[in-house]
């Protein structure tokens, strides 16, 4: 029978807390299986903890999939936790509802525009707010941006649905909701609050002054390793509940999130949870997005076209575990001292979360939308490197392998698809192409700082390992890297 009430689930498995006794408190932008496993699964606790009237409308924004699963099970689900260690399962309540956006805005803005929403939280990938990082504003070019401008009332993209609750709450004087951006941006809040009051600008001068002046935009740092579910999810949900369960979820043990503390109109006690506030977001967020994540861009060009698979495939592949080890260590010295934090700990903590048996994270989904992902987590720590005496080598093997992804090359692996949203651009730039020309394409496309656009040293380097990588197998050039 399909999960539709806490009474059908064991009793250790029910969240500590009633929670039709509680209102909504929050929007959630982006109903993926790593809101469920992270912000969801955080507001959970600290309603269990502390209560408040914080639980969560989940809005899908493009496919109506995720809120078609979960709004027949009243919100419900089975939020599985692997670790070598074993298995825990909880059936979260923290979400109310679920809607999707796509075609009917209407249900979300009413939602976000009232009262009682205090908090509008979002995890919708980088590609999908139309950011540009350089200017610290919106892209008017960003497709979901220029059909949000052309017609702001009815909007489908993130900006353009943040503005219009936003100028519905000013109009009705009500106070604002504070923005939570939760996507593996740097300095995120910032980015993303740049890029709403110059969208509003571009609409009601008025309304974006309002908006500059009044709205909170907290930076945050979110981490919980969250593969998609699978048919294997489901049934393990259904043996643990012995329900159905569409929505269920599998993740890791670790979870943390770091937040400023800047929340005017309040927030649930996810202190309870374990959540950590903080004035420096950015130094969290920067050693987050260049270690963690940075290693997994490399691992997931290397590992895919090296034939394997899986994250953790990578890990019981000596000479790329090392390359590994090597690039979190030369990440780690491109960051300064965060009080508190033992960084070589850290990356230790890392690998062995990479080498979970009980998560089958793919190499290839990680491999999604580089040019959105490279910028933050390889391109950043090259400046760092230089000031810093660190070596640029295990950056620029990262690079060279993204660039052998995005040159579609298969002298050693199956054709398989470009997931990049310049990947038309992307192509142009590398299919089919020697190293050299793809190095000179690469180093001035947009997304590419300008300071390392003019590092030769850096891009003859890569030029070096791309063309090693276009003609011989992938395990080979793995093999001589880390010899
Ligand atoms: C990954 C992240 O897919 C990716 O790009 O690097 O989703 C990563 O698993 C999370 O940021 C972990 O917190």
């Amino acid at each position: 029978m399909r999960l539709t009430t806490l009474e059908q689930v064991p009793a250790a498995l029910r969240p500590g807390y009633d929670p039709a006794a509680h209102g909504v408190g929050i929007v959630h932008l982006g109903l993926g299986a790593f809101h469920k496993a992270h912000q969801a699964a955080l507001t959970d606790l600290a309603m269990s903890a502390e209560g408040g009237d914080w639980r969560i409308l989940g809005v899908s924004l493009r496919s109506p999939k995720a809120s078609e699963d979960l709004a027949p099970q009243n919100g419900l689900y089975t939020l599985i936790e692997k670790g070598a260690e074993g298995t825990n399962a909880r059936v979260i309540g923290a979400i109310a509802d679920a809607i999707c956006s796509a075609g009917n805005p209407e249900p979300t803005l009413q939602a976000m525009a009232a009262e009682g929403t205090r908090i509008v939280s979002l995890t919708v990938t980088e590609k999908a707010y139309g950011l540009n990082r350089a200017t610290v504003g919106c892209d008017p070019e960003h497709p979901a941006v220029a059909a949000d401008l052309a017609n702001p009332q009815a909007p489908q993209g993130v900006l353009g649905l943040l503005t219009e609750a936003l100028r519905r709450r000013h109009t009705a004087g009500i106070a604002p909701f504070t923005v939570l951006c939760c996507d593996n941006l740097p300095e995120n809040g910032t980015l993303l609050r740049g890029a709403v009051v110059d969208f509003a600008c571009r609409i009601d001068p008025a309304l974006s002054d309002w908006i500059a002046e009044t709205v909170a935009f907290p930076s945050t740092m979110v981490d919980r390793i969250t593969p998609a579910a699978t048919a294997a999810t489901l049934a393990e949900a259904q043996a643990l509940t012995g329900t159905e369960d569409h929505a269920a979820i599998e993740t890791e043990r670790f979870v943390q999130w770091v937040i400023e503390d800047n929340f005017p109109q309040g927030r649930p006690a996810w202190e309870a949870a374990g959540v950590i506030f903080t004035e420096d977001v950015p130094a969290f967020e920067a050693m987050k997005l260049r270690m963690l994540n940075g290693a997994h861009s490399m691992l997931a060009y290397a590992g895919f076209h090296a034939g394997l698979p899986l994250v953790r495939d990578v890990m019981s592949h000596a000479p790329l575990a090392n390359l590994v080890r090597r690039h979190l260590a030369a990440a780690a010295a491109t960051l300064p001292p965060i009080p508190g934090i033992d960084l070589d700990a850290y990356a230790a903590a890392l690998a062995a979360r990479f080498e979970n048996p009980g998560i089958a994270h793919e190499t290839f989904q990680i491999a999604m939308d580089g040019s959105e992902k490279m910028p933050q987590r390889i391109f950043a720590a090259v400046d760092d490197a230089r000031t810093r005496s660190v070596d640029i080598r295990p950056f620029a093997f990262a690079t060279a392998a993204w660039a052998r992804h995005v040159s579609m090359a298969t002298h050693d692996c199956a054709p398989y698809e470009l997931r990049d949203p310049r990947a038309d651009a992307l192509r142009q730039m590398a299919e089919g192409k020697e190293a050299d020309d793809i190095v000179s394409a690469l180093r001035g496309a947009p997304f590419v700082p300008a300071s390392l656009c003019s590092d030769m040293d850096f891009w003859t380097i890569v030029e070096g390992i791309l063309a090693e990588m276009l003609f011989d197998p992938m395990t080979d050039v793995i093999a001589r890297e880390a010899s």
